[in-house]
């Protein structure tokens, strides 16, 4: 039986991650920060808190990771665990840089004092493309990071590729595009607004304020991609992908969407927010997953608008209707 350690596992894609591990006969570790209450939510709504083994440590103090690893003999790391909210990256850009950042460094860290034959997948993300080089972004787009949450992904990002080249470690970097599903954080702006058409419906919400509409993402389900990740750990050579959908849509119509899907029209309820506006935004996002698709044979099986209407229909039943 393997063993995978997880960071970040009581964030979204740890948990979906956790389940497709478990239900592939891994023995699953997750790594849990100290909290004033652990954040077990997602683990539970999926059904699995109970199969996965934690280890107390933050990504902020080295030892707890080395301590963590060297008790749990991972076969495969899956670095997921970050301050990921683009958002507040600007309030916090400290902390974002130490987590988010110098986390990675840490995990390599680890990994190198513990056993350097560990696989490692790095949770790099499309905001490295940042102020758009090519419409289409791929494995070869040159980046252009446009917040503190980038700037400090992309450490991450040469930490990971450097340790490979460097040590001959097995590190593969995933530059994953925007993917949701109901356990997405409501700080982020698909689950802002399936949260909001469920709280509407059922008369605990008046409005939904937004800031920039007109942002274009790429949008896949977390489920999907989870399964890229374990499958970049499963190659004879580590290396980097993309993985996106390769549909790009704006936030104005997913909100179309989300509110049609319970037969509302969006635009009595939008109020535009000025003070949403990001101080450096990335405009459009569209990623080329043909790497992933050739080499690892991945392919997303989710379209945007079923996710969605997953999404409505998750935060629907929250709100008991
Ligand atoms: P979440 O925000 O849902 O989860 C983040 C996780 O990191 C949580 O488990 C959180 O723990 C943990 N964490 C935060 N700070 C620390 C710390 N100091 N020490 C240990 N753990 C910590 O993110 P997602 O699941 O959406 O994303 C997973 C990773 O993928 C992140 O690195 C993100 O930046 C990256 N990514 C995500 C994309 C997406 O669209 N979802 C796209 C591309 C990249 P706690 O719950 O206790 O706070
Ligand atoms: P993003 O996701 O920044 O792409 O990062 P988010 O959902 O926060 O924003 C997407 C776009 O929507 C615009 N937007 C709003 N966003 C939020 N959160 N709230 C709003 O009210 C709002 N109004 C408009 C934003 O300006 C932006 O253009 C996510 C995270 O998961 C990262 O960790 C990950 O690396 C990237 O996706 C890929």
């Amino acid at each position: 039986m393997k063993t995978a350690f997880i960071t970040g596992i009581t964030g979204q894609d740890g948990a979906y991650l956790a389940k497709f591990l478990l239900e592939k006969g891994y023995c699953v570790v997750g790594l849990v920060p100290r909290r004033s209450t652990a954040n077990l939510w997602r683990l539970e709504y999926l059904q699995i808190a109970d199969q996965v083994r934690y280890e107390d440590g933050d990504l902020l103090d080295v030892t707890s990771l080395i301590r963590a690893m060297k008790r749990s003999k991972p076969d495969e790391v899956y670095h997921l665990a970050a301050q990921s909210f683009v958002g507040s990256s600007w309030e916090q850009p400290i902390l974002t840089a130490q987590a988010t950042g110098m986390g990675v460094l840490h995990v390599l860290e680890a990994i190198r004092e513990t056993d350097p034959s560990i696989r490692m997948y790095q949770a790099s993300s499309s905001e490295l493309y940042g102020l758009i080089q090519e419409p289409q972004q791929s494995e070869q787009t040159p980046f252009y990071p446009r917040s503190p949450y980038a700037v400090s992904k992309l450490f991450g990002y040469w930490m990971t590729k450097n340790y490979r080249e460097s040590f001959q470690m097995y590190t593969c970097n995933g530059i994953l595009f925007n993917h949701e599903s109901p356990l997405r954080g409501p700080e982020f702006v698909t689950r802002k607004v399936t949260q909001a058409v469920a709280q509407i419906v059922s008369g605990r919400q008046k409005e939904l304020r937004l800031g920039n509409i007109f942002a274009k993402r790429d949008w896949g389900f977390a489920g999907d991609f989870v399964e890229a990740m374990w499958l970049m750990l499963q190659q004879e050579e580590p290396d980097d992908y993309v993985i996106a959908t390769g549909e790009t849509t704006t936030v104005e119509e997913m909100c179309k969407v989300a509110f049609d899907y319970v037969g509302l029209n969006y635009q009595d309820y939008l109020v535009i927010d000025p003070q949403l506006y990001r101080p450096a935004e990335v405009d459009i996002l569209l990623g080329n997953p043909a790497k992933a698709k050739q080499k690892l044979g991945w392919y997303p099986k989710t379209k945007w608008q079923d996710l969605i209407h997953m999404m409505v229909e998750a935060d629907l039943q929250r709100n008991g209707k």
